[in-house]
């Protein structure tokens, strides 16, 4: 058997041309569908009904209520329980090629191969698409797509209206600012800032990107920021911060445990602190664990690999963001997360051996 490479095996000119030739198009793209494949399946929808070739948008787990402010008007539908109808003659993947990220279309797609044409920037997938375009220099898929609405002859400008519904440049800046963290990642360079400055000139509005994506929260949330920050305890010269969200937390403010992606990160505005952490009690007897370092200053300079620490306890992730589960009550979790804390900042050489919290 020969050993699968993901790695773009036509041209765009060339998967253009499919989708103009195509009469009935499923666009769809990874589960838990975030900014970029939101804006990615909506950018081919618009530039496909501006060629008047019909298709619709299947999703796969819940789309937010703020991704979906962008696009009320697309007939999303869920998959399962329904399944696609069997009329479609070409299907378009955005933003995945794997199959872990397709199960609930999974049975529906390993039947037609040979009609599905796949775009990505993800150095990993499967043989889903018989025909596909990846390129992982692209920070986001919708990046690499404004190269498809150029080739199909589709004006970036076309799609929107009135009623809140995005641009097909608006999508492709909404995928791009959301998959580069407003453009900060590693990953945005200066061709992904010359992709946004062509999507700002046709027309797409950051500001409101920004206001509906990030400024979209529930009080609860900013209450339980405010516990959080309040129960912060720094400790190894301010090198790592420890924070805490209790059972009582959670009742008092209403707050759900989904509504709190980010807390974690608050503390990384203190200069010293390279390390951050927040358990939040899940019941009597677990906790949940975010972990958050700093990159080192400067090459070569040390710092925590919280994928690591995390691993200590089971749990695992990226260098600089990473996550557990431990089975204990809150106060003997944050005992134990301390220990490891304090052993991983002497390790790196942040605080001398022996020296205590
Ligand atoms: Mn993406």
């Amino acid at each position: 058997m020969t050993s699968f490479e993901y790695t773009s095996n036509t041209t765009m000119e060339h998967l253009a041309g499919r989708l103009k030739s195509a009469r009935k198009v499923l666009v769809t793209s990874h589960e838990k569908p975030d900014g970029d494949a939101i804006g990615s399946c909506a950018a081919v929808a618009r530039a496909l009904r501006e060629l008047g070739i019909e298709n619709e948008v299947w999703v796969q787990g819940a789309i937010s209520d703020s991704l979906l402010e962008f696009v009320p008007d697309l007939p999303i539908r869920e998959a399962p329980p329904d399944q696609p109808s069997d009329d479609h003659d070409l299907v378009v993947i955005v933003d995945t090629g794997a199959w872990s990220q397709l199960q609930p279309l999974e049975s529906f797609l390993r039947d037609r191969r040979d009609s599905i044409i796949g775009f990505d920037h993800h150095a990993r997938g499967d043989d889903v698409a018989s025909e596909r375009l990846i390129r992982v220099e692209a920070a986001s898929c919708t990046e690499l797509l404004v190269s498809l609405v150029d080739a199909l002859g589709v004006s970036l400008e076309a799609g929107g209206d009135d009623s809140g519904r995005c641009s097909i440049a608006e999508a492709l800046l909404l995928g791009l600012a959301t998959d580069t963290g407003w453009f900060r990642f590693e990953s945005c360079g200066a061709d992904s800032l010359r992709v946004a400055a062509r999507l700002v000139e046709a027309g797409a509005d950051k500001s409101r990107i920004f206001r509906i994506i990030e400024e979209n929260d529930r009080p609860a949330r900013i209450l339980m920021s405010g516990r959080a920050q309040q129960s912060a305890e720094f400790i190894c010269g301010d090198r790592a911060v420890l924070m805490q969200l209790a059972p009582a937390d959670f009742e008092e403010t209403t707050a759900r445990p989904e509504e709190l992606s980010g807390l974690v990160n608050a503390p990384m505005s203190v200069r010293s602190v390279e390390v951050s952490v927040l358990i939040t009690a899940v019941d009597a007897d677990g906790v949940k664990v975010s972990f958050r370092s700093k990159p080192p200053l400067d090459p070569g300079s040390p710092f925590i690999d919280v994928n690591q620490l995390a691993a200590v306890f089971g749990g695992g992730g990226h260098v600089h963001a990473a996550g557990a589960r431990i089975q204990l009550p809150l106060a003997a979790a944050k005992d134990a997360v301390r220990d490891a804390l304090v052993a991983a900042l002497q390790d790196a050489g942040f605080v001398d051996s022996g020296s205590t919290v």
